[in-house]
């Protein structure tokens, strides 16, 4: 008999879908179904890992395995994950305050392990969930719920920040255009090794529905506009755009070994040394 060819459909669950009308976070959501479609992942094959926040709770609306762990904790439990069961492929969604703010050293150290994951950061400039405060990427002078007369400390450039941090594949997109984030996504899962993208995903409650426009109006296509990804300075320039927000993939690194790779190579290694059968064995080895 025939395989199914399975489709955006098979990806949805009957879980009550409760982000408000308008979210950003919808078209991401449509981005993850057709990509996992597109590359026929098998829903037992693919894992989606989050932390919290409104963005985080997109792990109950795909049908893979899910965990919408703990705030600020997606990466290591992803890492995990990954390192244990690397037959899944591994997809983590989350906010700028999971990822920037209290997921700030595990940002760090996930880029640095570089592990086969797609992180998608879905990027509303405020902490939605806890209804409304500043974020890492509040832009100054912004009213928020924490300082109605306008946010005072300046935002932080996950783009740059990624990039100096050596990541191996770098993407900013926006949720109003699915397409280009969906095929932005494909890329991210065939990526040996670590995959942000940053998505600009309006909270239309606390940041009003102007946000939209704002991206049509100044969103850069770098893919259509021939940057060249693999262009180091080029990418690091990208990141300073300040006129226009560039939406596209920015950087990529193939040769750089995930951690998948380098796993494998331990396990070879210590395949070759000496076994011990129980801890006392070892204790007589190394303490006699
Ligand atoms: C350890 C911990 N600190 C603080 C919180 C409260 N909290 C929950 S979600 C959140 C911020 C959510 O913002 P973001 O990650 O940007 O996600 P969004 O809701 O905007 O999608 C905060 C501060 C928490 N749940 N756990
Ligand atoms: S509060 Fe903002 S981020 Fe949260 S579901 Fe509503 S629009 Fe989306
Ligand atoms: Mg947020």
């Amino acid at each position: 008999m025939a395989e199914k060819v399975l489709t955006a459909k098979d990806y949805r669950t009957d879980v009550q879908n409760i982000w408000c009308p308008g979210c950003g976070d919808f078209g991401v959501l449509n981005a993850i179904h057709q990509a996992v479609a597109e590359l026929q992942i098998p829903p037992q094959d693919l894992a989606v890992i989050s932390g919290i926040g409104c963005s985080s709770r997109l792990p109950g609306y795909v049908n893979a395995y899910g965990f919408n762990t703990i705030h600020g904790r997606a990466l290591p439990i992803a890492t995990g994950v990954s390192a244990s069961r690397p037959d899944l492929r591994v997809l983590v969604a989350g906010g700028d305050g999971d990822a920037y703010a209290i997921g700030a050293g595990h940002f760090v150290h996930a880029l640095r392990r570089n592990p086969n994951l797609t992180y998608i950061v879905m990027d509303n400039s405020v902490y939605g969930l806890t209804k409304g405060q500043g974020s890492p990427t509040t832009p100054v002078g912004d009213p928020t719920k924490s300082q109605p007369f306008g946010h005072s400390e300046r935002p932080l450039n996950p783009l740059a920040w990624a990039l100096a941090l050596e990541v191996t594949f770098l993407a900013q997109a926006f949720s109003g255009q699915v397409k280009q984030l969906k095929d932005l996504i494909v890329k991210g899962m065939r990526h040996e090794g670590f995959a942000l993208i940053n998505v600009k995903s309006p909270c239309v409650t606390f940041r009003g529905n102007q946000e939209y426009n704002y991206y049509r109006e100044h969103g850069w296509n770098i893919d259509k506009d021939g940057h060249d990804y693999h262009d180091r300075e080029a990418a690091f320039r990208i990141t300073q755009e300040k006129e226009r927000v560039p939406f596209g993939l920015i950087w990529q690194d193939e040769n750089a070994v995930s951690l998948g790779k380098q796993l494998e190579l331990e396990r070879e290694k210590y395949s070759k040394v000496r076994q011990y059968d129980n801890a006392d064995e070892v204790l007589r080895t190394f303490f006699a």
